[in-house]
């Protein structure tokens, strides 16, 4: 395929409650949308960056002006046998991975319905189901969080994850292990805590959670290996994993047991694959993990966890825990069962709604290089 143009949007999304972590809370999302044109079907991809560079280093303000003066100009025009191989393409330009994954997969997308096939077969995925979690931030009190949490048992969904920091962590986990003997349960504190806090991260264990997720720095691989050898909890990384040799590294050293894959966080679908190709050779479980993605990006995640390494259930869940409205249709619905059924249709299987889309924009550029 030929990429004639990139629209590049900013579309407001007002969350249905608000999120809380360990780095703060936000009651919306600033959400940049990436069209790719070309002499095919068009192909959406979503950017998961925040508005505000708290999870990670990149924000809406550097991903617009990475794509509108380096990633755009380095595919346009170009012609692609295969949306993976922008990747080559864009490498000039380090790091900006939520950048660059907004783009390829875009581009993924527009393969998938050019070549009429699901995306997810594309992907090289091979489930009919996927197993679906939530991950529930912070709440005000803890009989707040216990009545989410019962709302979504009750929905059916299969994982909890709640967010912990200090002052919020054991008291809430005793809590809910007391009430909730048998479910799985995990916690994520997204870098709250210091090699310092071992005692106290020990003491998790009586939990018996399924896993805890990024307790240490969001760049650190070394000091999670001391950690976990102290746990008997399995450590799960995501923030630190941005590569497949990160990945490596936090495999070989035992810095986690389990991993989380976030295509935006690890540049794109291909290198989201490569890394769930390594932790499978590996024997390491992965998951899904979620970014409050609009139903662009949720799709984008629903097909990446048809890949048979994709063994626990991933923080991919209903459009309406998230938004009164999502820019796709049908929206994102989980069954009873806390599961979403895999739909064998090309491309990534839902209709964009663009009007919708076109009312939430707050600016929007298209690029392409003229006289060629
Ligand atoms: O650490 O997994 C995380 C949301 C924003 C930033 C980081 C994280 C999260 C989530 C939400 O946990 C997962 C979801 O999309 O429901
Ligand atoms: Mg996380």
């Amino acid at each position: 395929m030929k990429i004639d143009a990139i629209t590049l949007r900013e579309m407001r999304l007002p969350l249905v409650h608000f999120f809380e972590t360990s780095f703060g809370r936000i009651h919306e999302r600033h959400i940049l949308l990436v069209t790719v044109h070309s002499d095919g079907p068009e192909g959406w991809g979503e950017c998961v960056a925040d508005n505000a560079p708290f999870y990670s280093s990149e924000w809406t303000a550097t991903v617009w002006e990475t794509i509108k003066h380096y990633l755009a100009p380095a595919v346009l025009n170009r012609t692609l046998d295969r949306a993976g191989d922008c990747a080559s393409l864009m490498a000039r330009v380090r790091g900006h991975r939520m950048a660059k994954a907004a783009i390829e997969n875009a581009l993924w997308d527009a393969e998938a319905k050019q070549r009429n096939i699901p995306l997810w077969k594309l992907l090289g995925g091979t489930r009919s189901e996927i197993e679906c979690g939530v991950s529930i931030g912070i709440q005000d009190s803890i009989e707040q969080l216990l009545d989410k949490i019962a709302i979504e048992l009750a929905a059916g969904y299969r994982r909890i994850k709640v967010k912990v920091k200090p002052g919020w962590d054991l008291n809430v986990l005793e809590c809910i292990r007391s009430r909730w003997p048998a479910i799985l349960l995990s916690c994520d504190a997204n870098s709250a805590y210091t090699l310092d806090d071992i005692e106290h991260l020990r003491r998790f264990d009586a939990s018996r959670l399924l896993m805890i997720e990024q307790p240490l720095w969001h760049d650190d691989i070394y000091c999670h290996a001391k950690l976990q050898r102290e746990l008997k909890t399995a450590i799960c990384l995501d923030e630190s994993i941005t590569n497949v040799r990160d990945a490596m590294q936090a495999v070989e050293t035992g810095a986690c047991r389990i991993l989380n894959v976030k295509v935006g966080r690890v540049g794109g679908f291909s290198e989201a694959i490569n890394i769930h190709d390594l932790c499978a050779a590996h024997g390491v479980p992965v998951w899904c993990g979620g970014m409050l993605e609009s139903g662009i990006g949720r799709a984008h995640n629903i097909a990446l966890s048809t890949l048979q390494n994709f063994s626990l259930p991933g923080d991919v869940s209903a459009s309406q825990r998230y938004w009164k409205e999502d820019v796709i249709e049908p929206e994102v619905k989980v069954s009873p069962q806390g599961t979403i059924a895999i739909q064998d249709v090309p491309g990534a299987g839902y209709r964009i709604r663009t009007d919708l889309i076109e009312k939430l924009t707050l600016r929007k550029e298209t690029f392409r290089t003229t006289g060629k």
